[in-house]
């Protein structure tokens, strides 16, 4: 399946929501809830459909490269009969059903898609989680899901078999790889061999398609539930006026494929408008490459972390103006103003933030040709209604520090989460008034836009990443040398924010050398969590803040760093 079918030559653009051949985009309405909603029967097979019927130009669906020089170029009518066969491996060659679920850690391979789409063409329900999952990681996800399928690659597969034996429910494991693995179905030998006949299950709108894990202040990562309204989501009208892709767009969108971002920038997004996905399997992310790529290929559409413009912004390259990059939007974390303006000056064009969480997908944002509030994240994406709210849900008058909410009642909107997963407290605890809490501090002025301030409470966001900060504290208790710690964000100028680990050590680690045992933690830590959690920043201390019952004051700490005390 690594082989391209077609040659490709992208049509000329046009502004409109029309495709060169006159295609209309599928649209719903903002406030159209239909009972059954399925994308991969309402929008990829619309696609696949006009290709057949010579209505569409010969735009590609999927184009994906490595830097190896290989290259995969798949019409909508390539992925809709490869992801047909995935359905039927899944529930012919697997046995899965309609509801169970399956844990999905890929690097961005084209599988990834197949497996995504294979899923909603089955009701299976997918689980992402990034290729920087350690072995606990995973077992934690299998155990917590009961997940009955994991697909992963041969890099990841002992890691799994590590931890197998304690996951009773897990009972198939998929390999996408050249090499054959005992104990492990071969994917890609499946799918050759796989029909492409496969009938799509008529799925509820309100019934479950994915799961993302995310963190919290304490305990373990929380399983935030999505419906197939996340992708119906993508294909209202507001949300298809926030990019205005159109079909002969090419997007590049460099989400890693374990966040929401990817699910929503990498799937959803151009696929609801027919436009083709540029993506570029890069095993380290590097800015030259990044770079070169946009000169290269007919890119007219960038989507990143702003981690990523950062990285460019810093190699002072000579020349960023790219002869066919439209449109650059950017989430994840905050953009400073500096360096939109430094983007804007280099490339000529403009960064659109967007704003939003696991729980959320894309949930503000500012859409192409809206005028840009430098700082701003944008107006709110209906049928998604922001507001700012105090901690009982009441409404604050503009321009008000509060709580970003979105209401949910009296309807819950399409897009937003059903519940955490077999977590009835927590999904009551961001529940206030007529609002979700996303807990994300912000001002709105009159007009509608919104200024994020912080989180309301110990969540770092560090380059994009939400980290909660007993992840990695229980993570540091587990090395002999650490006899208590805590952990906050602390500013930094290349991540915007960093985490940093203040540690008391135990008695026969005090005359240790620190730079020594700095960087020993900070390999711990790589070894025991996901390895983006680790403390980019050490302070070793006698003791720590705490309050009168001994709770650590991590506020006094996270002031501190940011210059508040
Ligand atoms: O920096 P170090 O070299 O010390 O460490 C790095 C990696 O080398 C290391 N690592 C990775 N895999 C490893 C490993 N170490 C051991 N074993 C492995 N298997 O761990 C550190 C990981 O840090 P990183 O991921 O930040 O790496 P990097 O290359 O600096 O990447 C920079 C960014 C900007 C590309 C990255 O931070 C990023 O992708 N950030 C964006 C995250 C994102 O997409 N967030 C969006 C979430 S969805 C959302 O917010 C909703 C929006 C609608």
């Amino acid at each position: 399946i690594h082989k391209s079918f077609h040659s490709f030559h992208p049509a000329p653009r046009k502004l409109c929501c029309q495709s060169s051949s006159g295609v209309r985009v599928p649209k719903w309405n903002d406030h159209d809830t239909p009972e059954e909603f399925n994308f991969a029967s309402y929008v990829l097979d619309y696609w696949a459909q006009m290709e057949k019927e010579g209505k569409r130009g010969s735009e590609i669906a999927l184009w994906w490269m490595n830097s190896q020089g290989e290259e995969v170029k798949w019409s909508f009518r390539e992925l809709t009969e490869l992801t047909r066969r995935t359905a039927n491996v899944f529930t012919q060659a697997c046995g899965l059903q309609q509801g169970d679920y399956l844990a999905l850690i890929l690097p961005r391979v084209p599988e990834w898609w197949l497996v995504t789409v294979g899923c909603i063409r089955t009701g299976i329900v997918f689980m992402p989680g990034t290729t920087q999952l350690t072995d606990k990681d995973i077992m934690y996800r299998l155990q917590e899901s009961k997940a009955k399928a994991i697909v992963t690659t041969d890099t990841l597969a002992p890691k799994v078999d590590s931890v197998a034996s304690e996951c009773p429910a897990l009972k198939t494991k998929l390999l996408v790889s050249d090499h054959s693995c005992e104990g492990w179905l071969d994917f890609r030998s499946l799918i050759r061999s796989a029909s492409p006949n496969h009938t799509c299950v008529k799925s509820k709108t309100s019934d479950p398609m994915v799961i993302f894990f995310t963190s919290g202040t304490t305990g373990f990562p929380k399983m935030a539930k999505h419906s197939h309204g996340l992708a119906l989501r993508s294909c209202l009208s507001s949300s298809r006026k926030v990019l205005q892709l159109k079909t002969s767009d090419v997007l590049w969108c460099m989400s890693d494929p374990g966040w929401i971002l990817a699910v929503v920038g990498c799937l959803f997004e151009p696929w609801a408008a027919g436009s083709t996905l540029f993506i570029h399997h890069l095993p380290q992310i590097d800015p030259k490459v990044i770079v070169q790529m946009l000169f290269k290929y007919p890119i007219t559409q960038f989507l990143a972390a702003p981690g990523i413009y950062r990285m460019i912004l810093q190699q002072k390259f000579a020349n960023l103006r790219f002869p066919t990059l439209e449109h650059c939007s950017t989430g994840g974390e905050a953009l400073l103003p500096e360096e939109h303006e430094q983007w804007r000056q280099q490339t000529g064009l403009s960064l659109h933030e967007l704003y939003g969480q696991s729980e959320t997908g894309l949930t503000c944002g500012v859409s192409q040709g809206m005028s840009i509030k430098l700082g701003s994240m944008g107006k709110a994406i209906s049928p998604f209604d922001i507001q700012i709210i105090d901690d009982k849900g009441n409404i604050l008058p503009p321009n008000t520090e509060g709580n970003i909410g979105i209401r949910m009642k009296p309807t819950r909107p399409a897009g937003l989460f059903i519940c955490y997963e077999n977590n009835p407290e927590k999904t009551a605890e961001v529940e206030c008034g007529d609002f979700y809490n996303t807990r994300d501090r912000a001002i709105m002025d009159a007009e509608g836009y919104l200024w994020f301030l912080g989180r309301d409470d110990d969540i770092i966001n560090a380059s994009g990443y939400r980290i909660g900060p007993s992840e990695v504290e229980n993570a540091l208790t587990e090395h002999p040398a650490v006899a208590e710690s805590a952990v906050v964000g602390s500013p930094d100028p290349k991540r915007g924010e960093v985490v940093k680990a203040f540690i008391v050590l135990t008695q026969e680690f005090l005359s240790h050398d620190k730079d020594q045992l700095t960087k020993e933690l900070q390999q711990h830590v790589k070894s025991v969590t996901a390895p983006y959690k680790y403390p980019r920043k050490v302070e070793f201390v006698p003791e720590l803040p705490k309050t009168i019952t001994g709770k650590i004051k991590r506020n006094d700490l996270r002031k501190k760093e940011f210059g508040g005390m």
